[in-house]
């Protein structure tokens, strides 16, 4: 109980205000409604961070706009998105209290179990019924989603769909060499790396675009500080001059490296297991020749995708724990660390049987079944040939795929089904077997009792919300790249690969909508200006898939679906030397094409680069002239208030008026007798000399309240 005070106590003093309803025995939902006033002052505080660390290219209007007194203000919430008034208030309730946050957070504090912003019904359902009757989806819908669910989660979207057109490309030439041409053809696989080059490089091109169309261009690097970083120091920041919590970087590293032995062991552990399911496999296909041979050749393959998902759940556990332990100061980098462990472990568990048919088994299998034979061991002389290759990839393609639609849109509707239909037995059984319905009642009076049907009604339907897991868009990600790596590592062992990934994508899309509709909480909306550290996995597997196309060609060009080359064939070609040298070649061409293709592209300015540096070439001629104006009026004497540049938390005051916002002693009196034309007179009766810039502490008082873009821009130029 105390803690729930405390926790309301909190929400209060930001101004905040809330309803609570019991759910349940031992739960309470609290609703968080956030006041006009206190939303503005949020949203100006919000602009002026972006605009001072540069993820806002506003131009000279907005600048104007952003310059002038907060009562004169008052349109500016007109285009705030819901994703941005979610964001905020979430910002706010787990913002610092040095930040002027209310500091509640749930790994913070035990009590609170989880924060989460509700599914807009209507909006969900316009969403899927527009984007399923559409072939593409165009860029209107993004801005839509972007609008409502925040720019993380439609980078991905938009990612996705970028991705599935570009598929066009090696999905109609593998149709073409998959029905007139050979597999393992050179033109193919050549065509695909370069495919995958000019694909990354251009995807790099629209993501910049992007962010700045959405105005997040810098967004990861002036993230705030994530509620779980724990700093073991204070020290005064060498940028804004703000007194922060600091954690040594040498202190990082070492953890990282003491890190490393368990991803070691993990990744070890898990290729070991990947092994093993492939021997037993591979002795039931070859050695068996009993009772029913022709199910049990099947049955590691099924077992190991069933475990999968547990296997996969563990090495994300071992991967969290060890970024926790790394204690990242912001989202973006904690994510950037999570993921590449994550992907480790992602990269293993789909390509190693693969790899190991490829490179082990068909080189070297004949050899050793040779060998086991000439001891007397009963082997089948089973023919092992490249086409056992393509068997495994299309086998591994088709069902990765149905597994994974399965797994994220039927599975988890039906597990929730199946769920509900037992807590329903079990509260019948309990009551035939009590012949008492007091319990129930009891339950039911709990939830929300004094209330209207209507208001119960939606009370569970929020409760439905938070028995939902949380979206974690790292898993989408991890889905596609993975895919990616499959068309261009393997695609030359089957051409159609690339088909199959292009018709799964349409669906995908779609399905990951529904995902996030029906299956999970609606996401709370962040911001990043790209798909983080995706694009390096991408280009670390577009890499490896220049060894693996060299060494693949090397080793079984020349066969084809008649079987004119069988394992012995390949094994007695196999000259270590050689492969070696083509791998390197390769590489080098690889290493020497992503590089021009970078420099041709790069020196190609973007649209979006140019009007980036209209609007900044527009403000600071705009500054210019007005300085050298104010610089040649005469003097008029301006009360000079200084800037009191402590940083404050909220005022307590539940703030339904933001000009009482003054309470807190900063700037009083300020608000009502300032406007541009004082400022311009108070400019000019400063003289601009050397040394005078340096003592202006101007991100503390713009950062210190939020309500004060002109006054504290004016306090500057005032202070002496
Ligand atoms: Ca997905």
């Amino acid at each position: 109980m105390e803690a729930y005070q405390d926790v309301l106590t909190k929400l209060t003093n930001v101004g905040l205000q809330y309803e609570s309803r019991p759910s349940g025995k031992e739960t309470i939902l609290i609703f968080v409604l956030c006041p006009w006033p206190v939303l503005k002052r949020e949203a100006i505080r919000n602009g002026i961070h972006d605009w001072l660390t540069g993820v806002k290219v506003a131009d000279t209007a907005e600048a104007e706009e952003m310059l002038k007194p907060a009562k004169d203000r008052d349109q500016s919430l007109d285009d705030l998105t819901e994703a941005d008034r979610i964001r905020l208030i979430h910002d706010l309730v787990t913002g610092q209290p040095s930040e002027g946050g209310a500091g509640i957070y749930p790994t913070d504090n035990e009590y609170v179990e989880s924060i989460l912003p509700l599914h807009d019904k209507q909006f969900n359902k316009t969403w899927l019924r527009t984007w399923s009757m559409k072939w593409l989806v165009n860029q209107a819908d993004f801005t839509e989603i972007r609008d409502h669910f925040g720019e993380k989660v439609t980078f991905y979207f938009q990612y996705l769909e970028n991705y599935f057109v570009w598929l066009f490309f090696p999905t109609a030439l593998g149709i073409i060499v998959q029905f007139y041409g050979r597999p393992f053809s050179i033109f193919y696989s050549a065509c695909v790396l370069i495919w995958a080059v000019f694909y990354i490089e251009c995807w790099k091109r629209r993501e910049k675009e992007l962010a700045l169309v959405w105005g997040v261009r810098n967004v990861t690097k002036s993230e705030n500080r994530r509620p779980a970083f724990k700093g073991d120091s204070i020290i005064t920041d060498p940028v804004t001059g703000e007194q922060k919590a600091f954690f040594s970087p040498w202190k990082r590293w070492a953890r990282k490296v003491a890190g490393l032995p368990v991803i070691f062991a993990g990744a070890l552990a898990l290729s070991v297991l990947v092994t093993f399911m492939f021997g037993v496999e591979v002795f039931l296909e070859v050695y068996y020749g009993g009772y029913m041979k022709e199910i049990l050749v099947y049955v590691p393959t099924v077992l190991f995708t069933l475990a999968m998902p547990y296997v996969e759940e563990l090495c994300n556990d071992i991967a969290k724990r060890l970024t926790d332990f790394e204690n990242y100061e912001t989202d973006g980098t904690y994510d950037y660390h999570l993921v590449q462990k994550v992907f480790i472990f992602k990269v293993l568990n789909s390509y190693l049987s693969v790899l190991l048919t490829a490179y082990v088994y068909i080189p070297f299998g004949p050899r050793v079944i040779a060998i086991l034979q000439g001891y007397g061991l009963p082997f089948a002389t089973v023919a092992i040939e490249p086409s056992m290759l393509k068997d495994r990839l299309r086998a591994f393609m088709v069902s990765n795929q149905v597994i994974s639609f399965f797994s994220e849109t039927i599975f988890p509707w039906m597990s929730r089904k199946l769920m509900k239909g037992a807590a329903k037995v079990q509260r019948e059984v309990s009551e035939v077997l009590h012949h008492d319905g007091a319990e129930d009642e009891a339950t039911e009076e709990a939830f929300g009792g004094q209330d209207s049907e209507e208001i119960r009604k939606f009370l569970r339907t929020v409760q439905n919300q938070v028995d939902l897991p949380v979206y974690d868009v790292n898993e989408d990600y991890a889905e596609m790249v993975e895919q990616f790596g499959f068309v261009s590592l393997f695609s030359v062992i089957w051409p159609l690969t690339g088909l199959c990934a292009f018709i799964n994508n349409w669906v995908e899309l779609r399905s990951d909508a529904a995902k996030i509709c029906f299956h999970t909480r609606r996401p709370i909306p962040s911001r990043t200006d790209s798909i983080g550290p995706w694009i390096d996995h991408l280009q670390h597997l577009t890499w490896f898939s220049s060894l693996t196309n060299a060494s693949m060609l090397y080793l079984f060009r020349g066969a084809t679906d008649h079987k004119d080359l069988t394992g012995a064939d390949v094994s007695s070609r196999l000259s270590l030397g050689m492969m070696l040298l083509c791998v390197v070649a390769s590489e080098h061409v690889y290493l020497g094409l992503r590089w021009t293709v970078r420099a041709i592209l790069e020196s190609i300015p973007t649209e979006a680069d140019l009007s980036s540096h209209r609007k900044e070439y527009g403000i600071k001629a705009s500054w210019l002239t007005r300085l050298n104006g104010a610089i040649g009026l005469t003097a008029t004497t301006a009360a000079t208030t200084s800037a009191n540049t402590t940083t404050t938390t909220a005022t307590t005051a539940a703030e339904t008026d933001s000009t009482t916002q003054s309470d807190g002693g900063n700037y009083s009196g300020s608000d009502s007798g300032v406007d541009t034309s004082s400022m311009r007179g108070s400019v000019s009766s400063l003289r601009f000399s050397e040394g005078e810039y340096g003592t202006i502490p101007v991100a503390d008082c713009l950062l210190s309240e939020g309500d004060l873009g002109a006054q504290a821009i004016q306090s500057c130029f005032k202070a002496q």
